[in-house]
């Protein structure tokens, strides 16, 4: 097998507007988002849902970004993925403006958003930020970077969801977020806005940043907002999270054009069974967590968790490339109780940090296993789909840098065979992440960067990885020195 890369292949990285943006002026700050509430909250602090850390105290890339798109060019990246926050954009509620909606019990089927529907819009929207994301956007253009625009990232603005409210009343007041279909038609005419902005300067449209993490953490015990533990919630938000996708890419057709590039980000993460015996559990597994979402938004086959048999047209073939985040595996057993299987700790995601797991492999700083044969079968899993892919998130949180360059070469080795053993149309690749950022509720100790930041200077530092990955990017493939780290060391086996 040649290791070389298909010519053409996007190298890049993924950021997200929120874990990035902040931290180096007072113009930057954005507290109108329902995460920023999140992570100040009191109580949430006190209990330790949250670390403490704030995104205020972050990299700054909305004054910083022309030095982070310079270190993007010396790494010879061609690609570069971010998202607009909404909450930026439209600080507040959008509810004024009419649009006409055909709607059924929850289903929302289509929204007309027209030309004076989008100048009503254009007069509520922040200015400054519109022209910060203009200049951001031409500055990676001039650089030659491929622009990947993504429209959600997880915050959402604070008129959509307000998470402690939502939180305290155990899902009952309001306003609801996800867990209302009005939000369904406040992000379609947010996703028709930035469409017809932005439309000439994007090269590929996402709608959605791992919608089924939102879904999940949020809903089922997790410590994203709002926070809460219920399985029908949690279903509820799924419902309105599909069709927000289907209307969202039926906009950005629209207002960008016919042949703008629309796809959906998904956290890709492969269930195995534990034993044979194991094996349908993991087949259910895989079928709750991803394979209904992609079967409701190519063959418009709606059965959300996996349950239900309604055809709903208006999801079908709503999307033209698909997004794998990638970072580990779940390792699951047969269980009798709902949904028919259960996650077994010591592998995948449930391991200690920065130790082993149960199969030998090490583990990152956020006890995640490193399990590089994961991301071959992750793309296999979505190769049937029969849409272009592109690796949209791989990377590990490795402050002191030493798993990274091995676990860039081995997860690039496995990929490379998904493409030329297994004949996946891949298309590019983007690490998580350039620089070290905000780690959501885990705060700033978790450093995914290629590039380490010092919080307190901004001062940006590459880490030896980040050459590992600059040779790989120059090279098109895995140069032949690397080569030892195609294969991940076991260490129970001593390797
Ligand atoms: O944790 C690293 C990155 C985040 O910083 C990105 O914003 C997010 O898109 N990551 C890992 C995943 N997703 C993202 C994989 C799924 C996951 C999410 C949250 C697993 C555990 C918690």
């Amino acid at each position: 097998m040649s290791l070389e890369f298909p010519k053409g292949f996007l190298w890049g990285i993924s950021m997200a507007a929120f874990q990035y943006e902040m931290g180096a002026s007072p113009d930057s700050l954005d507290p109108n988002s329902d995460w920023y509430v999140w992570l100040h909250d009191k109580q949430n602090i006190e209990r330790g849902v949250v670390s403490g850390d704030v995104p205020e105290n972050g990299p700054g890339y909305y004054d910083l970004f022309r030095v982070d798109h310079s270190w993007a060019r010396w790494l010879g990246l061609n690609a570069w993925r971010m998202n607009v926050e909404w909450s930026r954009i439209f600080p507040k509620s959008t509810r004024e403006v009419k649009v006409y909606v055909d709607a059924e019990e929850g289903s929302i089927k289509s929204v007309e958003v027209s030309e004076g529907t989008l100048k009503q819009l254009d007069r509520l929207a922040n200015r400054s930020a519109i022209e910060r994301y203009r200049e951001i956007f031409e500055d990676l253009k001039c650089r030659g970077l491929k622009l990947i625009l993504n429209l959600y990232h997880w915050p959402l603005p604070l008129w959509v969801h307000d998470p402690i409210k939502v939180r305290d009343t155990a899902g009952k007041e309001g306003p609801r977020g996800w867990l209302d279909a009005e939000t369904v038609v406040e992000f379609a005419k947010f996703a028709a806005y930035i469409a017809w902005k932005f439309g000439e300067l994007v090269d590929m449209w996402s709608t959605f940043n791992e919608p089924n993490v939102t879904w999940s953490i949020g809903y089922t015990g997790g410590n994203f907002p709002p926070g809460l533990n219920d399985y029908k919630l949690s279903l509820a938000a799924a419902v309105n999270l599909v069709q927000a996708h289907a209307r969202a890419y039926d906009q950005v057709k629209e207002h960008a054009g016919r042949d703008a590039q629309v796809g959906v980000i998904y956290a890709v993460t492969p269930a195995e069974p534990a034993t044979d015996e194991d094996r349908e559990a993991a087949e259910i597994a895989n079928k709750v967590m991803t394979n209904w979402y992609f079967e409701a938004i190519t063959e418009g086959k709606f059965a959300p968790f996996g349950i239900g048999d309604e055809l709903r047209a208006d999801l079908k073939g709503k999307v033209d490339w698909i997004g794998i985040n990638y970072y580990s595996r779940l390792v699951v057993k047969a269980d009798e109780r709902l949904p028919g299987y259960r996650v077994l700790p010591g592998y995948g995601f449930a391991c200690k940090p920065a130790s082993k797991s149960e199969a030998g492999f090490p583990t990152s700083d956020s006890g995640w296993e490193i399990y590089p044969q994961g991301l071959r079968k992750a793309v296999n899993m979505i190769k049937k789909y029969g849409k272009p892919i592109i690796v949209t998130e791989n990377g590990i949180a490795d402050a002191s840098d030493r798993h990274r360059s091995w676990y860039i070469v081995s997860h690039l080795y496995q990929l490379l065979k998904a493409i030329k053993v297994d004949g996946a149309d891949v298309r590019g690749y983007l690490h998580w992440s350039l620089i070290d950022n905000l780690e959501w509720a885990s705060g700033f100790k978790m450093r995914f960067g290629l590039i380490y930041v010092d919080m307190k200077t901004k001062q940006r530092y590459p880490r030896p990885s980040a050459y590992v990955f600059k040779d790989i990017i120059h090279s098109n493939g895995i140069p032949d020195y690397l080569l030892a780290y195609s294969e991940y060391p076991n260490i129970l086996s001593g390797a």
